[in-house]
């Protein structure tokens, strides 16, 4: 029986509950997985029982109940190191682009839901939504060129910096944000890895659909 457990929301929706399950997938860890679907009745029933901060995802490793996807992921690094680099100016540069996903780009995060499965959304575009898609794609390219010479991800091998920008690539998806260079190999590369289309596999068989989450169905 695995030990972890991990408690996700809707595959097509929960850009959060990527995070955590990609980078379990690519560390090769077992674990149990426990789905809720946002906005349901028992949604906050079932998770305040885990997370005071009632949201998803939660890890439940043994005793220890944790909460938010990037105190997960560092929790993960404990027994798991190799989730950040080695090398420590590269591990530098991989927690300061994480901590920037996770606590930045409000403009793409509301403009452009995660909605995995859907393809050809179109959205209005200005300055603020612009600046935060260049700046992926700056973070992308400098990560690629100075760290990424031994393997195809942002630091060369899977790190939590991937399983940080991991729904971004879902998102430049649905809203046709292209890529050139070293960043559209490296969006390329994420949504043709595995453990991705698993996920995006999963996400194709839910059937809730959450309208507030279902931007750009029509030209704004
Ligand atoms: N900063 C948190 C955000 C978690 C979050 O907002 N989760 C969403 C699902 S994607 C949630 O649980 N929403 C339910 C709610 O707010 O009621 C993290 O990194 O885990």
């Amino acid at each position: 029986m695995p030990a972890l457990h991990l408690i996700v929301a809707n595959r097509n929706y929960s850009s959060w509950s990527l995070r955590p399950w990609l980078l379990l997938r690519k560390l090769g860890v077992a674990f149990e997985e426990t789905t809720v679907l946002l906005q349901t009745e028992d949604f906050k029933q079932q998770v305040v029982q885990f997370s005071p901060a009632g949201k998803v995802p939660v890890l439940l490793d043994g005793e220890l109940a944790i909460w938010d996807s990037l105190a997960i992921m560092e929790h993960l690094a404990e027994a798991y190191p190799q989730a950040w680099p080695e090398d420590k100016a590269a591990r530098a540069m991989a927690r300061s682009v994480s901590a920037e996903m996770h606590s930045g780009f409000m403009e793409l995060r509301g403009r452009m839901p995660m909605n995995c499965r859907a393809e050809g959304r179109v959205i209005q575009h200005d300055e603020a939504l612009d600046k935060d898609i260049e700046r992926i794609q700056a973070i992308w390219t400098e990560c690629r060129l100075r760290y990424g010479q031994s393997g195809p991800w942002l630091f060369g091998h899977f790190t939590i910096a991937d399983a940080m920008f991991a729904p971004v690539a879902f998102r430049f998806n649905t809203y046709g944000i292209e890529c050139q260079g070293l960043a559209g190999e490296y969006l390329q590369r994420m949504l043709q890895d595995e453990d991705m289309q698993a996920w995006l596999h999963a996400a194709q068989q839910e059937q809730t659909v959450i309208m507030s989450y279902e931007t750009g169905l029509t030209a704004q």
